[in-house]
């Protein structure tokens, strides 16, 4: 009987290597925030595929800077329909809290939702006229009440509960949304920083690792920030109401909903 004549040292070599191909294959593709493909690569983001760093921040700044404007007095009813409860469309649903309520009850009365600028305005002072002040991208319905608790400070973990927004914490100088908003907050204060550069009428806004950051251009604070974007990534929700806010309202995306992996590639 003939023997097969594979020379035992090649034989070896080849089941070695199977063996190292499948280790280390799952281990390159697990990687945080694993890049994402969208349909927008080839057209919206085209000038942005493929830099990193200050690069890529500026080539995001040039694509999301052509937007449409809405007035403060529109942001109503732009809410109503970006943040509308996907389980109930009489409703929208309130950051911090989850809370489903009434498109009805927008106002500024104990049991109304208001709008909530996640960066807070006094963060460089930009106000309710046309420009950050209404920019969608970072503007959701929220409890009046939670609201104010929020005030202008800057996010961080830790503090005490929030009556009326279970899950969500707060002390002297900062706030914690409950988890299944912490990405949100992240992303949308992530696209404030790339959106607004100084080249227009508003402040230079960015992150910071301050929590005191009051009435200046700044927000706090950026390495939680980072956390918040890997540990909540972007949900249905966010994906809905930014495809909206796209086509019907600015004409312009949040990149880190499209890629949240970006914020690890600029910061
Ligand atoms: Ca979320
Ligand atoms: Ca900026």
């Amino acid at each position: 009987m003939s023997v097969a004549r594979i020379p035992r040292g090649k034989a070896w070599a080849a089941a070695i290597s199977a063996v190292l191909v499948t280790l280390t294959l799952p281990t390159v593709t697990a990687t945080p925030a694993a890049a994402t493909t969208t349909a927008y690569d080839s057209t919206y983001y085209k000038n942005a595929i493929g830099k990193t760093g200050t690069s890529l921040k500026s080539s995001l700044h040039t694509i999301i800077s052509s937007q449409s404007k809405i007035s403060y007095d529109a942001v109503w009813n732009a809410l109503k329909t970006t943040d509308q409860d996907p389980n109930n469309t009489a409703n929208v649903v309130l950051l911090y809290s989850g809370t489903s309520r009434s498109k009805n009850l927008n106002g500024g009365a104990v049991g109304d939702w208001n709008r909530e600028h996640t960066w807070a305005q006094s963060h460089g002072n930009f106000g309710t006229s046309a420009g950050p002040g209404t920019d969608l991208h970072h503007l959701r319905a929220a409890d009046v009440q939670v609201n104010s608790i929020r005030g202008n400070k800057d996010f961080d973990n830790g503090g005490s509960a929030v009556s009326g927004a279970p899950g969500s914490y707060t002390d002297s100088d900062s706030f914690e949304p409950r988890d299944a908003d912490k990405g949100d907050v992240a992303r949308m204060i992530l696209y404030m920083a790339v959106r607004y550069e100084g080249d227009d009428a508003w402040a230079d806004l960015e992150p910071n690792e301050s929590t005191t950051n009051g009435s200046v251009r700044f927000h706090g604070r950026l390495s939680v920030l980072k956390q918040w974007n890997e540990q909540d990534p972007p949900s249905a929700f966010e994906e809905r109401r930014n495809d909206i806010i796209f086509t019907t309202y600015q004409g312009n995306r949040n990149p880190f909903i499209d890629h949240p992996e970006w914020v690890e590639a600029i910061w």
